[in-house]
């Protein structure tokens, strides 16, 4: 049976400026944290660095060009602050604003709609010296900066994205120090990242409804804690249900009712971060949509033992199918991943920015890349995705992460996401047959006229 799609559905692929662009200190562009990070000994697999990584800066063309190859209706890409303002605020570097204009407009020929993330991770390193995301002040550094962009591009984008999965930026960057910055800050610091990143959302929100020259969309893209029911009872429904408010509430409640979560506030004692009623209202401007990156999710299971919460999760068997990112795979995190935040706020629409696989691809001998196995999982997860929508869950588009293999932070390039094949030693692409099977997979599912 061919399922089909609504015909404004927006199929895309996903990238982030850092992961792909290479050219980390041309053209005027600053050191950003990545950067700092990347060149400290021990921090990446392999030593490996986003120094060069696709090269996309100076490839770009070509990368279109394989993009209307497969017939990419949409790409969602990041912006790199450093390249735009090298110190992070103040002075406007030309060079950067004309990488993305020359992007954009070969998109817009190609007739690629450019969704565009305003921050995918990549700080000025300037600004991070002046105190990163600990600091409040960063979220007028972000609006200005914003302002620039939009200024800049606005007249041909009308998708913008805030930031990228707040909770990788606070947890990874400042709590675990797995990702830059590397800091392991104590709890009330990590809390006061989190109230400046949803900060930095909130004032990005105004500053591109204000700004732009064209009827623009703005949202934020999130990673929310997934959670599947373990099997089909109301009562493990119920329980998952539970667990995702539990573990997405500190998220969810600022961005949509504008306050803490009170219960948690108070669990949190001295930790809490600062914050003013004036904060809480622009962290809750309303937003056209909000983006979520999924990858795989924890089954849950009711609960019913004394002093429980009524929930519990459980292991993945053994032996399930994992990524190479060692990530269970199961199709249902999109479906339960798009319900639940359908059920408790009023969300205008949704979009699937992120989802995909890293395997272990090989070329062939004839030079084929035969991903057999990442069609099984987008042809799943697209499936997952139409069920949502049939109930009714509205869901305006997919992002397929990723384009083409590259940097995958802390694990350097060892990991391949791509629907290209990226050699990183000559720079050459090859579409992989899972490129050639969303190109048909797209063409197919669009509802018959
Ligand atoms: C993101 C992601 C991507 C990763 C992908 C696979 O936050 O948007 O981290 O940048 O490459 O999620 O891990």
């Amino acid at each position: 049976e061919t399922l089909h799609f609504p015909n404004k559905f927006i199929w895309g692929c996903a990238t982030a400026s850092y992961q792909i662009e290479g050219a980390f200190a041309e053209d005027g562009k600053g050191e950003s944290i990545w950067d700092r990070f990347s060149h400290t000994p021990g921090k990446i697999k392999n030593g490996d660095t986003g120094d060069v990584a696709c090269d996309h800066y100076h490839r770009f063309s070509e990368d279109v060009n394989m993009m209307a190859e497969i017939n990419l209706p949409a790409y969602r890409f990041s912006i790199s602050w450093s390249r735009i303002l090298p110190s992070g605020t103040g002075k406007v570097n030309e060079k950067g604003l004309e990488f993305y204009d020359r992007l954009v407009d070969k998109l817009l020929e190609k007739q690629i709609i450019p969704f565009v993330t305003l921050y995918h991770w990549d700080l000025p390193q300037a600004l991070e010296d002046r105190g990163g995301w600990r600091n409040k002040d960063i979220a007028s550094a972000f609006a200005e900066y914003v302002k620039v962009v939009v200024n800049r591009l606005s007249d041909r984008v009308t998708n913008w994205m805030t930031l990228n999965e707040l909770p990788c930026v606070a947890f990874l960057g400042y709590q675990d120090g797995y990702h830059a910055p590397g800091a392991k800050e104590p709890p009330q610091v990590v809390n006061q990242v989190i109230h400046n990143l949803l900060l930095a959302h909130g004032l990005g929100v105004q500053v591109v409804r204000t700004q732009a020259k064209k009827q623009p969309e703005v949202g934020l893209v999130h990673n929310p804690a997934v959670k599947i029911p373990a099997t089909n009872s109301p009562e493990d429904f119920a329980a998952a249900k539970a667990a995702w408010f539990e573990s997405n509430a500190w998220w969810f409640e600022p961005l949509y009712k504008g306050k803490y979560p009170r219960d948690l506030w108070q669990e949190k004692g001295k930790d809490v971060p600062e914050i003013t009623d004036e904060e809480m209202e622009i962290i809750s401007t309303p937003t056209d949509f909000l983006g979520l990156n999924m990858y795989t999710g924890a089954l849950v299971k009711a609960d019913n033992t004394p002093g429980s919460k009524g929930f519990k999760e459980i292991p993945y068997p053994e032996d399930h199918p994992k990524t190479t990112m060692g990530w269970p795979i199961n199709p249902d995190c999109i479906y339960y991943a798009l319900k639940f935040p359908r059920e408790k706020y009023d969300i205008p629409k949704l979009y699937v920015s992120e989802n995909g696989c890293a395997l272990n691809d090989v070329i062939s001998e004839e030079g084929k890349v035969y991903d057999i196995s990442r069609i099984h999982y987008l042809r799943d997860h697209f499936a997952s995705a139409h069920r949502a929508i049939k109930e009714g869950i509205n869901l305006a588009g997919y992002f397929v992460w990723t384009l083409m293999d590259n940097f995958e932070w802390a694990y350097g390039c060892s990991q391949r996401f791509g629907i290209i094949f990226t050699d990183y030693s000559s720079q050459k692409r090859i579409l992989k047959q899972s490129a050639l099977w969303y190109k048909d997979f797209i063409e197919k599912t669009k509802q018959p006229q």
